[in-house]
């Protein structure tokens, strides 16, 4: 009896509302002026600085970001509010985050070919939960009415491919015969969009994989995991503070440095070797190279940062088709990326070619899946 794990089934959900950089920057530099007139007094006295303006041609070329979905449009570019407006909902409706990744799951399964009565454990795996319990794992099992057991985990920007480790395992030993793993990536409440350094970064997205034994599977696309890898080291370079403790600490729960936040450049010069290095020992477990991979499903946080990655690698440019880009349509997405760019382009692989899916950024975290189509 084969006992090879494999992914049978993607499903990439978006919100309908996005933002073009255009819309955001006009809203971030109309929230400006106004700053900067309500404080010109103490600007004037040196005693604060100007706040300076954003630039859509900026945003682009550091990032290859054109544009990003977001769950809830009203309130995120109004100068008197910038945050997403969502209504809360009752403990007895479903919450936001449970509905997104029912989405993403139901198209996982369809692509699964399979029935949420199939599945018997769930894994919800993303940047933040709405809440610490119950977990929207347990919330999505009950909505899809799946007989086993699920859990959150919270791995930032490598939730995704954590997730799909653990689901490997449980497989493997035998806790589980069939696994969705979902990524309801809703990170705009997150989002700092006074902050001009980061305000363009994220967007709201939804994932979910299925994995399976082989013997099992039944889809039309059906991947072998020949293995998975994790690192992670400490860094303070991304980070978020909010949480439950900031309430006995008297401090205001929503200042900026509660919100996402980072250093950029640092993040960018430590990580991109560390994610090159990281794969190809990853590849070299398997005797294989670089050369040998027909794509790379990687992380999606900034194109840059996946140039030189790829040309760390393979030693040249990596073409679109080879290494797909979906920053300019969706943003940063948190773990979602790199399940994002195999959802959308995986479908004209042939059998026996080899694809690498990865996640780099904050912990800081690496997670891989070397993967064959069947
Ligand atoms: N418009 C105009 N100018 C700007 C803007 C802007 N919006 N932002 C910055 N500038 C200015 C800077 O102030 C700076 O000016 P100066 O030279 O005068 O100081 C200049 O432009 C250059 O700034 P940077 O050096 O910061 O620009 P970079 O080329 O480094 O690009 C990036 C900035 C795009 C942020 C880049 O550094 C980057 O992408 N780094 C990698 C970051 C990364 O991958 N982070 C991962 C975060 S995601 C993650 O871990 C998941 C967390 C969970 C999700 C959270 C959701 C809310």
């Amino acid at each position: 009896m084969s006992q090879q794990v494999v992914i049978s089934g993607v499903g990439v959900w978006h919100p309908k509302d996005s933002v073009t950089n255009e819309e955001l920057v006009d809203s971030y530099n109309a929230y400006v002026d106004a700053f900067n007139e309500d404080n010109k007094a103490q600007i004037d006295a040196g005693e604060i600085a100007a706040m300076p303006y954003s630039s859509a041609e900026f945003i682009e070329k550091a990032s290859g970001i054109k544009s990003r979905y977001i769950y809830q449009k009203e309130g995120a570019l109004d100068i008197k509010r910038m945050k997403p407006k969502i209504s809360p909902r009752g403990d007895d409706e479903l919450s936001h985050q449970a509905e997104i990744a029912v989405e993403a799951a139901k198209l996982a399964l369809a692509s699964a070919n399979l029935e949420a009565a199939d599945i018997d454990a769930v894994i919800v795996s993303c940047a933040y939960t709405q809440r610490a319990y119950p977990a929207i794992a347990i919330e999505v099992q009950e909505a899809l009415n799946i007989e086993g057991f699920g859990f959150d985990m919270l791995v930032a920007c490598s939730a995704a491919t954590f997730g799909m480790h653990r689901a490997y395992e449980m497989l493997c030993a035998k806790n589980a015969s069939r696994v969705l793993v979902i990524n309801p990536e809703l990170v705009s409440p997150q989002i700092n969009y006074t902050d001009r350094d980061s305000h363009f970064i994220f967007g709201d997205v939804a994932t979910a994989t299925v994995l399976e034994l082989a013997e099992t599977a039944k889809s039309e696309h059906v991947y072998d995991v020949l293995s998975t890898k994790a690192l992670t080291k400490f860094s303070n370079n991304i980070r978020s503070n909010f949480g439950y403790m900031t309430r006995a600490e008297d401090v205001d729960p929503y200042g900026p440095d509660k919100l996402f936040h980072q250093a950029g450049r640092k993040v960018f010069k430590e990580v991109c070797p560390m994610a090159a290095a990281h794969i190809e020992a990853h590849l070299a477990s398997h005797d294989l190279t670089p050369e040998g991979v027909k794509r790379w499903w990687l992380h999606q946080a900034n194109i840059n940062m996946n140039t030189l990655i790829c040309k760390r690698l393979l030693g040249r440019d990596a073409d679109r088709t080879e290494a797909p880009i979906v920053l300019d349509e969706f943003a940063n997405t948190a773990s979602a990326g790199s399940v994002i760019a195999f959802g959308l382009n995986h479908e004209d692989l042939v059998s026996g070619d080899v694809g690498v899916l990865c996640s780099f950024g904050a912990g800081y975290s690496i997670g891989s899946l070397v993967i064959r189509k069947r």
